[in-house]
């Protein structure tokens, strides 16, 4: 339990800590229930801090002893850590202390999971393990002695000697706390080794438990290619002489880039074509590079402090992004992130949470691994690398690396290396790091007979409690022009706005021409332009951009769904017709098709009616896409069963994107045919399927269409053994459920003898796919918040991070009407008032309720 009255952290108040540590050398005797930490530090006053108070952090440890160059000391003892008087010269502190692994729920720190010893360290689980200076300007070298009666015992760094029951690791790389990672356990290596560029041979190991051995190959692939990619694309050479990853069952977020020892979830690292979808495999492949790319841009540069972790993540998710584009396709790669930062970030942005991508304050930091620091971060270096081009972005990314290799650093250092290369000031483009809210871009355009088009842009961000009166933004505009007959008569050119109202003028054009603005997505911004059908029709047949050309079908899609949700309109024939023409285009990939086919979420939906003044009504939301399906279904009858054959794959399976891009459109037209055939073409496929893709999504349209009860039987006998399998058994059932049943569904899986709501992966594939599930979890009654609340309630006291992430579902509640504002508030309410609520639930709830 954290302290009642939580503190508020200022970036304002950022000071250096008062020493410096030159070497860690740590001693872990394991034991599940009193596990002894040693710690020997060597500490040296810092000679460019003012403060020189010695405060070692320390939550829920039992000191046993302490000394001080070789004296016992007696440190005062406080919740968050101790102090002590010390001497003003370099000085060795040693400290034994006791911690329970066994028993702790929080996943942070030194847990168990399954027999297995493992470590969370980010944000700040290091002084759950023992005291010490636990921010991540304090680097130091690591050296680690493991005491303990288990096959395999393994920390960060290179191997040193090991025995019977005990293993040494060194890590000569500086590296802050967060960084620390400790696995021990009866673990199974799926070895492989890299060869550098420069010849070094690295060896590899990924971790599994007895039985996942045969869910190994694509993570170690995935791996490899990572590691050349960061050679090839970023100059980036692997640094150890090992680098091992560990997967665990249970795990608060995805992965952790521990230094040489990162660890996963193993949802995010085991995979096989039988357990394992194809979006599985492309996360897997995602994240893997994602983690292995912080050991340049989180490991060796890393985080002056917590406020300046877009530093590594925005920037990480930019790479892993890179990497995914090149490794399949990028136009998919580019849609499908935006279809992210809509459904993720839009709503924190343009919510009660609203936060910049440098946060300036925060009461617990592990509430800001967020989709604005990760994702929007992302999307601003994106910018900032439309901006300044493709060769100066790699001068930049070449000068932070030399110049801040070793370093923890802040946006201030990596903004500068872009000016020192470019020459470009980069004041006003700082706004992006420290303004909340997303930027509306409206468009006007004039025609003269003089052959001037010309397009005027006005730029305004809604004022937020994090951000009251934003200024104008420098925003790049991608914009290309299409003659009426389709062709395009200027290639994109990229706008830089500057100021609140913009004009720019294309000039010598023989007719007015059809504008595509904001190719690619060039900018995180709600374009708010008048767009007739006609002229979106037209771009969703000739638009050359791809992003834009997709974005033309969600357009549409979007307002025919909100005609017929607010108005009872039936849906516009343009939407059909077109999507009609798209389905037929043999030229356009199956992946590309598979997305423009999908309809905008719910929720993206409700937000788009809310910001036009609107009290949105889920349950319409969801007949209108309901009725919208149904019509495309009946329209594209003919043309359905012979796309559906050409989707069949007859090779042997493999995640690659040209396979699973087949698999996805298969996937999208199965659904339309299922509403057509009384599902016997699903339950066709799912007698045969031999991969989970499509055994997956053939029992998703069987529990649809409200005929899957004996599929979803059989497909729990068949997987009860697999816990990742059977996370989708408690996911599909609840995603699948009619608006009505959701709520009731998901609290009958609660029942159920497999619902371990301890393990943050069956509790989010049953609670947080009821909160996706737009109007079931909106549902009048209120079933859906009684049902979330009631679990948030429980979780809480054993599981703060994973609680305080999920409350988050509640943060569009004020889009609503004043009865479910009610309801919601009541819930939300409900929540705050718990006794002893947890300082990450505290900080959620009151940032939602406002
Ligand atoms: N740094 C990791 C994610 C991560 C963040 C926080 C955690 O605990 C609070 C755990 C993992 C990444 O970006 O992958
Ligand atoms: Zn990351």
């Amino acid at each position: 339990m954290k302290d009642a009255a939580p503190k508020t952290i200022y970036l304002q108040d950022y000071t250096p800590f008062g020493y410096i540590v030159d070497d860690v050398h740590l001693t872990f005797d394991l034991a599940p229930n009193a596990t002894r930490v040693t710690s020997r530090i060597a500490f040296r006053p810092n000679p460019d801090a003012e403060d020189t108070r010695f405060f070692l952090h320390g939550e829920g440890l039992t000191l046993i002893s302490a000394r001080i160059n070789g004296e016992e000391v007696d440190p005062e003892l406080s919740p968050e850590g101790l102090v002590l008087d010390v001497p003003a010269l370099p000085f060795i502190w040693e400290c034994e202390v006791e911690i329970d692994p066994a028993n702790n729920t929080a996943l942070e720190g030194l847990y168990m999971s399954n027999g297995m010893y493992c470590t969370q360290c980010e944000a700040e689980g290091f002084r759950k393990i023992t005291y010490y200076p636990d921010r991540p300007d304090v680097m130091s070298t690591f050296t680690v002695r493991i005491n303990g009666d288990l096959p395999v015992l393994l920390s960060n760094g290179n191997k040193g000697d090991s025995g019977e029951a005990w293993a040494e690791w060194h890590d000569p790389w500086p590296k802050p706390a967060y960084l620390f990672a400790l696995v021990a356990g009866e673990l199974i290596a799926h070895p492989g080794t890299f060869e550098t560029c420069t010849g070094r041979e690295v060896e590899l190991n990924l971790w599994v438990r007895p039985g996942d051995e045969g869910k190994c190959a694509f993570g170690m692939d995935a791996l490899k290619r990572s590691m050349r990619w960061d050679e090839e694309v970023y100059g980036r050479e692997y640094d150890l002489d090992i680098f091992n990853i560990v997967a665990v069952d249970d795990f608060n977020m995805g992965a952790m880039e521990n230094k040489g020892l990162n660890i996963f979830n193993s949802s995010a690292v085991l995979a096989s074509p039988e357990t394992s979808t194809d979006m599985n495999f492309e996360r897997i492949e995602a994240i893997i590079a994602h983690e292995y790319f912080h050991n340049w841009t989180g490991n060796r540069i890393t985080c002056r402090d917590w406020f300046q972790l877009c530093l590594k993540e925005g920037l990480t998710v930019f790479r892993d992004s890179q990497f995914t584009a090149d490794m399949r396709s990028a136009p998919v790669k580019r849609i499908s992130d935006v279809i992210d930062l809509r459904a993720r970030q839009f709503p924190e942005d343009n919510g009660p949470l609203a936060h910049p991508v440098r946060p300036e304050s925060f009461q617990e930091i592990n509430n800001f691994y967020t989709a604005t620091v990760y994702e929007k971060g992302a999307e601003v270096i994106a910018m900032l690398r439309r901006l300044v081009g493709d060769a100066a972005y790699a001068e930049a990314l070449d000068l932070y690396f030399a110049r801040h290799d070793g370093q923890a650093c802040t946006i201030e250092d990596w903004l500068k290396v872009f000016e020192d290369v470019t020459g470009r000031d980069l004041t006003q483009f700082k706004r992006w790091y420290s303004q909340a809210g997303t930027p509306r871009l409206s468009v006007q355009d004039d025609w003269d007979d003089a052959g001037t088009y010309r397009l005027t842009f006005t730029q305004s961000t809604p004022p937020s409690v994090a951000s009251p009166s934003p200024q104008p933004q420098v925003i790049p505009v991608a914009v290309g022009l299409l003659a009426p007959s389709g062709e395009e008569v200027a290639e994109t050119r990229l706008l830089e706005m500057t100021e609140a109202t913009q004009s720019f003028d294309f000039t010598g054009l023989p007719e007015r021409p059809v504008p595509s603005i904001l190719r690619g997505f060039s900018a995180p911004v709600i374009l708010e332009r008048e767009v007739t059908t006609e002229e979106r029709a037209f771009l969703l047949a000739h638009d050359t951009d791809p992003f834009n050309r997709w974005d033309a079908a969600t357009a549409l899609a979007r307002t025919t769904l909100n005609d017929m949700a607010l108005h009872g309109a039936a849906p516009d024939p343009a939407y059909l017709d077109g999507m009609c023409r798209v389905l037929g285009d043999d030229g356009l990939d199956p992946a590309y098709r598979a997305l423009m086919l999908a309809l905008p979420g719910q929720s993206e939906l409700a937000a788009a009616q809310a910001d036009a003044g609107h009290r949105p009504d889920p349950m319409a939301i969801w007949t209108a896409c309901e009725t919208l399906r149904q019509a495309l279904a009946e329209q594209a009858a003919e043309m359905l069963p012979a796309l559906f054959e050409a989707c069949q794959v007859t090779e042997p399976y493999s995640p690659d994107a040209e396979q699973s891009g087949k698999r996805a459109l298969g996937g999208a037209l199965l659904a339309l045919l299922t509403r057509l055939d009384g599902g016997a073409r699903a339950e066709d496929q799912y007698a045969k399927a031999d991969n989970m893709t499509l055994q997956l999504s053939a029992l998703g349209q069987l529990i649809r269409a409200g005929k899957g009860d004996a599929q979803v039987e059989a497909f729990y006998d068949q997987w009860q053994g697999d816990r990742l399998v059977i996370d989708k058994w408690f996911m599909l059932q609840v995603v699948q459920s009619t608006p009505d049943q959701a709520a009731s569904v998901a609290r009958k899986l609660t029942e159920h003898p497999d619902f371990n709501w301890k393990n943050p992966n069956r509790f989010r594939a049953t609670l947080g796919a009821l909160a996706g599930h737009h109007a079931g979890f909106h549902a009048a009654d209120g079933s859906g918040y009684s049902l979330l609340a009631e679990w948030l309630i429980k979780l809480d006291p054993l599981n703060p991070q994973t609680t305080a992430r999920m409350c988050a579902a509640f943060q569009t509640w004020r889009r609503y009407d004043s009865d479910r504002q009610a309801l919601i508030r009541a819930e939300l309410s409900r929540i705050a008032a718990q006794p002893g609520l947890s300082r990450d639930t505290t900080e959620m709830v009151t940032r939602i309720l406002g």
